[in-house]
């Protein structure tokens, strides 16, 4: 399938997805937001994928937020509607994908583009990125997961000042805070997600989901992260994952997940 701003690659069981609108900075649109979308399920479909990496097209920015141009006359109740659609959608949906999806932040990282990489399972950002949540400066609040998900990973206190002040900060500043995992130089971006991806794709594809499972149930209202520890560890015995693993580490081999 083609996208009209979405360019993939797969290489190694590695899905690269770049978001491609160079010219606005790569802000997310509906169209982009519905075609990311698309993308991430089709990629839990997709055998040949085992871990992805989310970029953005150009040396400047990786999403300079949701398109200000697209929800500029928006009334209360359409804000609402999308705000809970983009959730579902996309950002929820990232973050609930079955496979491990790394942020590659090649620039800047606004809004609804740092609400995006915060969705990702890990950042990796190069030392030209800038991040922030500049809402407040434009009248609104982050309204896809922002004032929950930038707590979750710097704390309150911290995510309070970003939000209120509207500041950018430097990726050496957002690894400081543990915004970002890695903080490299822009063009060892790309190799650094690789070889994290590498490094993942190695081991069990069934094990990292349940772990996705289980870590994303601490953050969920509703849920026990503990008891969805427990179950997912009780699934993870049902796998041919788990017999290949146990019988590749008594048969002193290296484990061939497929
Ligand atoms: N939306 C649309 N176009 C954008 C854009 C954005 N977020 N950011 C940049 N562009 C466009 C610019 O308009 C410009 O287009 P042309 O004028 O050339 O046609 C082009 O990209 C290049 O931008 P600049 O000329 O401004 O480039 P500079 O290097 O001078 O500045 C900048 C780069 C990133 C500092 C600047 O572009 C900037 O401040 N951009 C806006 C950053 C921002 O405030 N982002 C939005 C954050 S608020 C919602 C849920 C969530 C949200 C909204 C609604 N609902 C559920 C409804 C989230 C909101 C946000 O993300």
């Amino acid at each position: 399938m083609s996208y009209n701003n979405i360019l993939l690659e797969v290489h190694d069981q590695i899905l690269t997805v770049t978001i491609n609108r160079p010219k606005q900075l790569n802000a997310l649109n509906t169209e982009t937001i519905s075609e990311l979308s698309l993308v991430i399920k089709e990629a839990q479909e997709n055998a040949d994928v085992k871990v992805i990496v989310l970029t953005g097209s150009g040396d400047k920015a990786f999403v300079a937020g949701a398109d200000i141009k697209e929800f500029a006359g928006f009334t209360i109740d359409q804000g609402k509607a999308l705000s809970a659609e983009g959730h579902n959608k996309l950002f929820n949906a990232v973050e609930e994908c079955s496979k491990p999806i790394i942020a590659a932040v090649n620039g800047f990282a606004l809004g609804g583009g740092l609400e995006l990489a915060m969705s990702c399972h890990m950042r990796v950002a190069s030392t030209n990125a800038k991040m922030g949540l500049p809402e407040v400066s434009l009248g609104v609040i982050p309204g896809y997961g922002g004032t929950q998900r930038l707590p979750q990973l710097v704390g309150k206190g911290k995510a309070n000042e970003l939000i209120f002040t509207a500041q950018m900060i430097g990726a050496d500043e957002a690894l400081s805070l543990g915004l970002v995992n890695y903080s490299v130089a822009p063009e060892e971006l790309m190799d650094k997600c690789f070889e994290i991806a590498k490094k993942i794709k190695n081991n069990s594809s069934s094990a990292i989901s349940c772990a996705i499972k289980a870590v994303n149930a601490q953050f969920k209202e509703g849920e026990d992260g503990f008891e969805e520890e427990i179950k997912q560890f009780g699934n993870c015995f049902a796998t041919d994952d788990f017999k290949e693993g146990t019988s590749a580490f008594m048969e002193r081999r290296k484990a061939d997940f497929k």
